[in-house]
């Protein structure tokens, strides 16, 4: 990650460049989990033609990877029986829910958009330095059976979903969904926190108003996840907020709880690592655990066209990767990526961008051997290979 201001003054040498890093680190990674796919794929995929000189090579596609996407996020194992939840590192969990929209909806296909366009690349990362389904165990749960017409009804599905994944101790991903799956996300969390749980909240709007139309809707997720007694707004910090479309009842409720709200003015005053440092310091004051919400419209919609509220002025993308990846430096308690509607992609971009996030935000979880630091007690010694990374990481 960027060096300090000095780093544009001294002269730069190749072994200063994080290429050349990764290309020592690639070296120290491990493929046995690949080896052993790739032995059952050509069991399964039997054999190539005659003509095809590469034996690794299969008759039938079983890799899921590009073309051949199994429908699962980045070609992860799906995990059919849920009884069977446990020894996984991490749950990636579909929300297919656009009840919550109130302008143009279309996100109950974002977990569709995210699975199929993450199969778009690898596992493997030379910058981050890591062959992610190495290092984590993931697997893809499927999707919340939510209630379309109902929200409530599908707000309880979506608390007790995340209430099944924490107590078990697996790190969720949720693929959303409206941004109204916020506060269900946070009230099937809560409980099994023994202590004040944050909220980095990455958004052009600050989603605080109690409702809209009468109901919980999208604008309204933090509103309602602040008043669970272990999710105080004091630990609730919005980054990107700004615009035309944001709500003046939720700031006030946003002063008047002690919210903390960071614009995009903010941002390019202070620059994104001294606000991520200050994000951090107010999501995990005195808190055991910090959740991560992150709306695809807090992203320019010149890189983020897929989504329902769209904000000119917004991230760019490569300062949203930044940010992410800063706001997991420390640790997180799980992460939702919402807001993505396909129905306004161009190219899949959106949807692309969602799941680098996704991505980028496990690798630095690996990165700085912080994945496991999740409240109920799991395995609080970091793997072999966590530690050998940390070590590693160049300063800066
Ligand atoms: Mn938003």
């Amino acid at each position: 990650m960027g060096g300090g201001k000095d780093d544009r003054e001294r002269e730069l040498r190749r072994e200063d460049l994080r290429g050349t890093w990764a290309m020592e680190r690639e070296a120290q990674l491990s493929g046995v989990k690949a080896a052993e796919r790739a032995a059952l794929q050509k069991l399964y995929g039997l054999e190539a033609a005659a003509s095809i000189r590469d034996r690794s090579l299969t008759l039938f596609n079983r890799t899921r990877w590009g073309l051949a996407n199994g429908g699962t996020f980045a070609a992860a194992d799906f995990l059919e029986d849920m009884r069977q939840l446990g020894e996984q590192d991490v749950a990636i969990l579909g929300v297919p829910l656009d009840a919550g929209t109130t302008y143009r909806s279309g996100t109950r296909f974002g977990p569709q958009a995210l699975r199929r366009i993450s199969t778009l690349g690898g596992n493997y990362n030379a910058e981050r330095g890591v062959v992610l389904n190495e290092a984590l165990a993931i697997v893809d749960v499927g999707d919340v059976q939510v209630i379309p017409a109902n929200l409530e009804k599908s707000f309880d599905q979506i608390a007790d979903a995340i209430a099944y994944l924490t107590e078990r101790a697996v790190f969720p991903v949720v693929l959303g969904g409206d941004h109204s799956i916020g506060y269900p996300d946070i009230r099937g969390m809560a409980p099994y926190i023994d202590g004040k749980i944050g909220i980095i909240h990455f958004d052009r709007h600050s989603d605080l108003s109690e409702s809209a139309y009468d109901e919980r809707m999208h604008g309204s997720p933090f509103f309602h996840a602040t008043n669970i007694p272990n999710a105080p707004a004091s630990n609730l910090v919005q980054i990107g907020i700004g615009g035309w479309t944001g709500s003046k009842p939720g700031m006030r409720v946003a002063r008047e709880r002690g919210a903390t709200i960071i614009t995009i003015d903010d941002i390019d005053r202070f620059g994104p690592e001294r606000i991520m440092e200050f994000a951090l310091e107010v999501a995990w004051r005195g808190a055991k655990a910090v959740w991560l919400s992150f709306d695809i419209d807090s992203v320019d919609p010149a890189f983020a066209p897929g989504t329902g509220t769209p904000e000119p002025g917004g991230l760019t993308a490569r300062e949203a990767l930044r940010m992410l990846r800063l706001a997991a430096r420390e640790g997180l308690a799980g992460m939702e990526v919402v807001e993505v509607a396909p129905p306004y992609d161009v190219a899949d971009i959106t949807a692309l961008l969602g799941g680098r996030a996704i991505m980028d935000v496990l690798a630095t979880l690996v990165e700085s051997g912080k994945l496991g630091r999740s409240p109920i007690a799991r395995g609080d010694e970091p793997r072999a290979d966590d530690v050998k990374q940390s070590e590693e990481q160049p300063g800066g």
